[in-house]
């Protein structure tokens, strides 16, 4: 059984992460989408709404089990549930400089492997961050979020 582990704040999960979870999906038998509970972090939406519009999302998907990531390493948590590799989206040059120092570390940690999946052109702009600013000056983000999240969002 080859599992993987896509970790993420997902305040809240867009379309950009929705396609790498499906990606990921085709790739390994089991993925698990580990949802952050950062306490030094602020959240717009409680863990629980993550969850759930994570779950709502990819149902659709076969082999795909949401839970929480407590505080404590990544790599510890790949270990401790029997995954084989990590997968992260990588948007952009940036994300890559973000994103290499913490796959040498994991890998040192306990030997966990990152594996980069390129974000597909669509989403290659799209943030959490950035569209909880813009749809709270009202603009329309529905094109890059599930329709729960869209939801949610214009609350
Ligand atoms: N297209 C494709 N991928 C995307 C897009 C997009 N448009 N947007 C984001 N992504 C990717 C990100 O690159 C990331 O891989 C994933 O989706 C989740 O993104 P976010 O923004 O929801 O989540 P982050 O970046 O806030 O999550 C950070 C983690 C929880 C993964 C990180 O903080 C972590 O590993 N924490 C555990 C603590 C730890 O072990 N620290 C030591 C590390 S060495």
């Amino acid at each position: 059984m080859r599992r993987a582990v896509c970790p993420g704040s997902f305040d809240p999960v867009h379309n950009g992460h929705v396609e790498i979870i499906a990606r990921a999906s085709s790739l390994f038998d089991e993925i698990i989408v580990a949802v952050s509970t950062n306490v030094n972090k602020t959240y717009r939406f409680s863990l629980e709404d993550r969850m759930t519009m994570i779950s709502e999302t990819v149902s659709y998907l076969q082999g795909i089990t949401v839970m929480a990531l407590e505080d404590g390493l990544i790599a510890e948590f790949c270990r401790d549930q029997g995954a084989n590799a990590l997968i992260k989206g990588i948007r952009n040059p940036l994300d890559v400089d973000y994103e290499m120092p913490m796959a040498t570390f994991n890998r040192h940690l306990t030997g966990i492997e990152t594996i980069f999946l390129p974000t597909d052109g669509r989403y290659a702009h799209v943030s959490s961050s950035l569209l909880k600013e813009i749809s709270g000056l009202g603009g329309d983000i529905s094109e890059f979020v599930p329709r729960s999240v869209a939801r949610r969002l214009a609350r």
